[in-house]
C-alpha cells in the first residue's frame, strides 16, 4: 500500500514520527554534517540549485538531505536500492516536504518511475550511488544535460562505470568521484566494514570471540578492518591472501598468514573479504572443525561456494535468524551466516552513522564544489580536491575534541623548499 500525492510517494506517511526518532539519533552522531549544515545555512552555497538524489534512503541519508536543504538547495529523492529503503525514514522526509519517491521492495518499473519523478524538477546537480541517475539522464533525458552543472557518485562500481563512459566520450557532464576521497574509502571500508561485520557475526551467533581462531580471507581494506576488530575482541586472527604485498603487510601487522587449506582446519570463524568467488569451497568445508562458522563481507554472495557445501550435507536447518546449520555426512556441523550475503548488511545495520558522516560530508562538499566550479570542469570523472579531505577530517577531529600540531612558519617554509629539491 502506498500513499500518493503529486509531490511524494512513500509506503505510509504515518511512519514519519518513528523515522524522525531514528534521524535524530543519527544526527547526534554525524557532527561533520551538522557543522557543515551550520556553516552552509548562513552562506547558502546551494541556493538556486535543484538536486536530484538517488541514494539509499536511510537515517544517515536523511541527515544528508536536511543538510542539502539547509544549504539552500531544492532536493528531490529516490532510493538507489529497493531493499535498503527504510520506510519510516522515507515518510519522515516526505512529511518534511521533500519530494521523496521511495518505498521498500519497489519493483524495477517503480524504481525508474521514481528516478524519473525526481528529474521532473529539472535538476542542476545529480547525486548518485551506483550512477543510475546519471545513466537515466544520458539515456532518456538528454534534454536535461545542458542544465546540469555536474554530479557526484558515491561507489567504486559507479565510478568505474563512469570512467569507462568518459573514456568513450559518452559522459556529457562532469562527475566527482566521492568514493576516491580518502575520508570516504579509507574509513568506511576499514572501520565501517570492520565493526559492522563483527556486529553481524555477533547478532547471528552471539558467540564469544575471545580465544577463538578467526580467519579473515583477504587483507584489503575490508579484511584489515575485520582483522583489527577481531583482534581487539581477543580472537587469534589468521589471514589468507593471494597477493604478496598484502600478505606481507598482514604478517608485519602481527597476524598469522597461511593458505586457506591450512586455515580451514584451524578456524572457528571464517569471514571472506576478497572480492573473489569460491574463496571457501568443497575442499575447505571438508577440512573444517565441527561448529565452524562461515560468512562473507566481500563481494555480494559469491565468496562462499554454498552449492558445494550443500552437496556435502546430509541435513540443514535454520537454527537462528541469519544462521543455518549444515550437517555433513560424518556429523560435523557448519554454520552459514546470512547465506553468504554481506553479513554486515543482512545481520547488522551496515555502516554506523559516524562513518557515513565522513562519506556524506564529501557528498555535501562535492555539491558545493560543483555549484561553484562545475561549469568550468571537463566532462570527465574528477577527484575531489585534497584540501576537502583534510577539511572534513579536521571537522571530525574538532568534533572528537582532538587537537593536533601545526607546522611553525619555519617548518612550512622548510617543507616547501624540501619539495622543491633544495
Ligand atoms: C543497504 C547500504 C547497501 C542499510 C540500510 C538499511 C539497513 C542497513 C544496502 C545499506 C548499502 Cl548496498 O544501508 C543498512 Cl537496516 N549503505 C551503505 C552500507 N554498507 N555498504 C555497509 O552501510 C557499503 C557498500 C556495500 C554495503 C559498498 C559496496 C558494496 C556494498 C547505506 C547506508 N548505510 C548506513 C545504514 N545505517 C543504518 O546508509
Amino acid at each position: 500500500m502506498t500513499t500518493t500525492t503529486e509531490s511524494y510517494r512513500v509506503k505510509d506517511l504515518g511512519l514519519a514520527e518513528a523515522g524522525r526518532l531514528r534521524i535524530d539519533w543519527a544526527e547526534a552522531r554525524m557532527p561533520v554534517l551538522m557543522a557543515l549544515r551550520e556553516r552552509h545555512s548562513e552562506e547558502q552555497p546551494l541556493k538556486g540549485q535543484r538536486i536530484a538524489g538517488c541514494l539509499h534512503v536511510t537515517k544517515e541519508t536523511a541527515v544528508l538531505i536536511r543538510t542539502l536543504v539547509a544549504a539552500g538547495a531544492e532536493v528531490a529523492w529516490s532510493g538507489c536500492n529497493p531493499l535498503s529503503t527504510q520506510d519510516d525514514v522515507a515518510a519522515a522526509m516526505a512529511a518534511e516536504g521533500i519530494p521523496m519517491y521511495a518505498w521498500h521492495g519497489m519493483n524495477v518499473e517503480e524504481f525508474y518511475w521514481a528516478i524519473d519523478k525526481t528529474l521532473e524538477q529539472k535538476p542542476t546537480l545529480t547525486l548518485d550511488d551506483g550512477a543510475d541517475l546519471i545513466f537515466r539522464v544520458h539515456d532518456r533525458f538528454t534534454g536535461l544535460i545542458d542544465g546540469i552543472l555536474g554530479g557526484t557518485e558515491e561507489t567504486t562500481t559507479g565510478v568505474h562505470r563512469l570512467r569507462a563512459m568518459a573514456a568513450d566520450g559518452a559522459l556529457k557532464y562532469p562527475v566527482l568521484a566521492i568514493n576516491d576521497a580518502e575520508t570516504k574509502w579509507d574509513f568506511d571500508n576499514v572501520y565501517g566494514t570492520g565493526q559492522s561485520s563483527l556486529d553481524g557475526i555477533l547478532r547471528a551467533t552471539s558467540v564469544l570471540l575471545a580465544g577463538k581462531n578467526f580467519v579473515v580471507a583477504g587483507h584489503g581494506h575490508c579484511g584489515r578492518g575485520c582483522a583489527l576488530r577481531a583482534r581487539g575482541a581477543g580472537a587469534n586472527v589468521y589471514v589468507t591472501e593471494v597477493k604478496n604485498t598484502a600478505a606481507l603487510k598482514a604478517s608485519l601487522e602481527g597476524y598469522s598468514v597461511l593458505p586457506m587449506d591450512e586455515a580451514a582446519a584451524i578456524g572457528d570463524i571464517f569471514i571472506t573479504a576478497t572480492g573473489m568467488k569460491d574463496v571457501l569451497r568443497k575442499r575447505h568445508f571438508e577440512a573444517m572443525k565441527d561448529g565452524a562458522i562461515v560468512c562473507n563481507t566481500g563481494h555480494y554472495d559469491v565468496e562462499l561456494n554454498l552449492p558445494e557445501l550443500d552437496e556435502l550435507a546430509v541435513s540443514s536447518r535454520q537454527i537462528r535468524e541469519n544462521c543455518r546449520e549444515v550437517t555433513l555426512q560424518d556429523g560435523r556441523r557448519i554454520y552459514v551466516l546470512a547465506e553468504g550475503r554481506l553479513v554486515n548488511l543482512a545481520a547488522a545495520e551496515g555502516h554506523p552513522s559516524e562513518v557515513m558522516d565522513m562519506s556524506f560530508a564529501n557528498q555535501i562538499q562535492g555539491m558545493v564544489f560543483l555549484a561553484r566550479k562545475g561549469a568550468g570542469l571537463g566532462n570527465e570523472v574528477h577527484m575531489l580536491p585534497e584540501e576537502l579531505d583534510q577539511e572534513i577530517a579536521g571537522i571530525k577531529l574538532a568534533a572528537l575534541g582532538i587537537k593536533i600540531d601545526e607546522l611553525t612558519p619555519e617548518q612550512a617554509a622548510y617543507a616547501t623548499a624540501y619539495a622543491e629539491g633544495t
